[in-house]
């Protein structure tokens, strides 16, 4: 066989050798990290503006799967080059192993475009709606723990019929399909969805609908620490944190008087203007097709984009660990050892800031118990030093 000289292979265009198979190509705008308008970044430097700002989608043909490629605005940044406050001296590798760390995407697939086929809910945590025309069959997800969040859709559908949510336990693997063969470079981060999932990958045919929320930095307690733990009531959020009033630490802001209807970040729409609508409360998310458009259901009326809130100040510089983290066993479930770090998760998030007092009664006297509690624990396991929990402990304690 003749060897090709390297003339002709530089000569070839770059993108034709990378791309393949381009099925689906969907750009998102610029800036609209900021949900329906009102959002703003968390404190904590592990999260910075743009990190959750989705740029495209696109889909590649690949034999008997597709591949699925998210593009930030941001280089997406590795778990063990980054601290976040609450894990002690922990870097975020312990619990995200996939390469990335500060987002989950969803994408809903609607295979059949038949109008009132197929579900109209998003995940736990998500909080939106799907128009009817658009009601999915299979939904996708990224996230930085799928083999977590996998088990805990697995163990509420089986404890009980409280949620709601997708009925028979048997078929959770049908529709819902965590992607673990994940990719990531550069801004971009790619994983492969098989045939055996998607039935077919006629994808140019289906109506998608794609959603970016921030990803959960810590793993809830009640996993680790049974089920008698407090948190293990707590709605199943699936890895996504819901914005908070003010600005906390580790989850998505808001300032305006009223939460934002959903949890999401980002919606894939060329449109910025459609982001805003559909994310409006009572607002519904359109799919979106290859042609880059909207589906025929497409009667939303265009409203003012609010004018975003800005940060209350600037973000603190990047804890950059000085060495890389140690090898990780991909396989290792995050949970399936318990971990001192697991009483990290135990303290709960800052409550909101000054801008937005909380009304102090007893909820409030016991949020902050559970937090001093935490705290103490978090100390007696060498988890944090003397120091960080007298500081901690004394933010806490001006707070009452
Ligand atoms: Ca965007
Ligand atoms: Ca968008």
């Amino acid at each position: 066989m003749k060897s090709i000289p390297l003339a002709a292979l530089l000569a070839l265009p770059l993108v034709a050798l990378a791309q393949g198979n381009v099925l689906i190509d969907i750009t998102d705008p610029e800036g609209d990290d900021v949900g329906d308008g009102t959002l703003v970044y968390p404190r904590d430097s592990a999260f910075a503006p743009g990190d959750l700002d989705l740029r495209g989608l696109r889909v590649f043909a690949e034999p008997d799967a597709l591949r699925f490629e998210a593009r930030f605005r941001n280089p997406i940044r590795h778990p063990s080059t980054v601290k976040a406050g609450g894990l002690g001296s922990e870097d975020l590798s312990l619990f995200a192993r996939h390469g990335f760390y500060a987002f989950n995407v969803d994408i809903y697939l609607d295979t059949d475009r038949v109008a009132g086929s197929g579900r109209t809910d998003t995940l736990p945590g998500r909080g939106a709606r799907i128009a009817p025309d658009h009601a999915w069959e299979k939904v996708v997800v990224l996230t930085p723990r799928p083999e977590l969040m996998r088990r805990q859709l697995h163990d509420a559908r089986t404890e009980g019929p409280a949620s709601g949510q997708p009925a028979a336990t048997g078929s959770i693997d049908q529709a819902v399909f965590f992607a673990t063969d994940v990719r990531v470079r550069g801004r971009s981060v790619s994983f492969t969805v098989p045939r055996s999932f998607l039935g077919s990958l006629n994808v140019a045919d289906w109506s998608l609908t794609a959603i970016v929320t921030t990803a959960k930095l810590q793993i809830e307690a009640g996993l680790t620490l049974g089920k008698a733990s407090a948190v293990a009531a707590e709605p199943l959020a699936l890895g996504a944190q819901p914005p908070a009033a003010g600005r906390p630490e580790v989850a998505m802001g808001y300032g305006a008087e009223r939460a934002p209807a959903t949890a999401i970040v980002d919606l894939l729409s060329p449109d910025a203007r459609q982001q805003t609508a559909q994310l409006a409360p009572g607002g519904q998310l359109i799919g979106l097709n290859r042609d880059n458009r909207f589906g025929a259901a497409m009667t939303l009326p265009v409203v003012p984009v609010p004018v975003p809130v800005p940060p209350t100040g600037p973000a603190p510089p990047v804890a950059a660990s000085p060495t890389p983290a140690p090898p990780v066993t991909p396989t290792a479930p995050p949970a399936a050892t318990p971990r001192p770090a697991a009483g990290a998760a135990a303290l709960p998030a800052p409550a909101a800031s000054a801008s937005a007092p909380r009304t102090r009664d007893a909820a409030f006297f016991e949020e902050q118990e559970l937090r001093l509690r935490a705290l103490k624990r978090l100390r007696d396991g060498g988890l944090i030093t003397e120091d960080e929990y007298q500081q901690k402990r004394r933010e806490i304690l001006e707070k009452l």
